[in-house]
C-alpha cells in the first residue's frame, strides 16, 4: 500500500476529523460516520492511487445526481478510535455508478470492510447539497454526543423550541446555524426511512437532531460539518447545566436575538 495518497488533502484532514471527534468522545466504539464528496479538482491528485475495476455493489436508491462522483466514507463497524493508526481498514472511497444506483470502492476498506451503514443517509443528503452547490464539496457528520441526546429525552421533540433553546444559551448559534435545527423522531439506524426523512430536512437545514440517537451535520468544508456539531454539542452542553442547576433566571431577549440576527446577517 502506498502511503503517499494518505498525506493529499482531503484525505489527511478526513482522518484528522476521524480522530477529533473521538477525542470529543462523540463516537464511542464504531458509533457515528463521516463521509466527503470531492471537488473534480480535489479528486485529481488521487487517481494514480484509485484502483477503478468496475465491481460494482447495488445502492438501495437511485441518485444519478450523483453518478460518477467520489466520496471518502468511514467503514460499517469500524472505530472512529482506529481510522488515523490504519486508515485503509478503517475508512475508503467510493465512485458512484453514472447510473446513480450503485458504488464501487476504489480505494482503502482492506479485508472486506464496506462504507457505513449509514451509507444511504449520506450519499442521500449529499444529492440534496450537490443540488445547491454543485461546485462544492462537502462534508456530513453523524455523531453521538451525549448532551443534545440526553435533550431529546426531556424537551418536547419540536424543531423551533429546540433550535431557540440553543440559540438562548451560545450567542455563536444564531450565527453558525441560522437555518434552525432540524428534528427527527427516533427512527431505525441505517435505514431508508431515516435516510428519506434526512434528506428532506437537509433541504432547508445543515443539522438534523436524530433523537435518542445523536446529530448529522453538513458543511461545505470537514471543519464546517465538525465546527457546527460542536457548536451545537456545547449549546446542549451548556442547557444540560442549566437545567440541573434548576433551570433558567434569566436569558437574552427576543430583540437581543433579533439584534445579533441582524448584525451577522
Ligand atoms: O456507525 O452510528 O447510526 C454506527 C452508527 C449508526
Ligand atoms: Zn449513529
Amino acid at each position: 500500500m502506498n502511503k503517499e495518497i494518505l498525506s493529499l488533502e482531503p484525505m489527511a484532514s478526513f482522518i484528522n476529523t476521524c480522530h477529533e471527534g473521538w477525542l470529543k468522545g462523540w463516537h464511542e466504539r464504531n458509533g457515528g460516520n463521516l463521509s466527503y464528496r470531492l471537488s473534480k479538482t480535489e479528486l485529481a491528485p488521487f487517481l494514480p492511487f484509485l484502483s477503478l475495476e468496475e465491481n460494482y455493489l447495488p445502492l438501495n436508491a437511485s441518485l444519478p445526481f450523483l453518478g460518477e462522483d467520489f466520496f471518502l466514507i468511514t467503514a460499517s463497524g469500524k472505530f472512529m478510535k482506529n481510522v488515523s493508526k490504519d486508515p485503509e481498514s478503517n475508512i475508503g472511497m467510493v465512485q458512484i455508478h453514472p447510473d446513480g444506483n450503485a458504488y464501487h470502492k476504489v480505494w482503502g476498506f482492506k479485508e472486506g470492510a464496506h462504507p457505513s451503514s449509514e451509507l444511504l443517509s449520506h450519499l442521500m443528503t449529499h444529492a440534496v447539497k450537490k443540488e445547491k452547490h454543485p461546485e462544492n464539496s462537502c462534508a456530513l457528520l453523524h455523531a453521538h454526543p451525549a448532551n443534545i441526546i440526553a435533550l431529546s429525552f426531556i424537551l418536547p421533540l419540536n424543531e423551533e423550541l429546540i433550535t431557540r433553546e440553543l440559540w438562548e444559551m451560545l450567542s455563536e448559534c444564531i450565527i453558525v446555524f441560522p437555518e434552525g435545527l432540524g428534528v427527527l423522531p427516533w427512527m431505525l439506524p441505517g435505514s431508508l426511512e431515516l435516510a428519506q426523512a434526512s434528506q428532506n430536512l437537509m433541504k432547508r437545514v445543515n443539522a438534523v437532531l436524530w433523537a435518542h440517537h445523536g446529530i448529522f451535520c453538513a458543511g461545505s468544508s470537514l471543519d464546517l460539518a465538525f465546527g457546527l456539531a460542536d457548536t451545537i454539542e456545547k449549546a446542549a452542553e451548556i442547557l444540560v447545566k442549566v437545567l440541573s442547576m434548576g433551570g433558567k433566571k434569566q436569558k437574552p431577549s427576543h430583540s437581543q436575538l433579533l439584534s445579533l440576527a441582524e448584525k451577522y446577517q
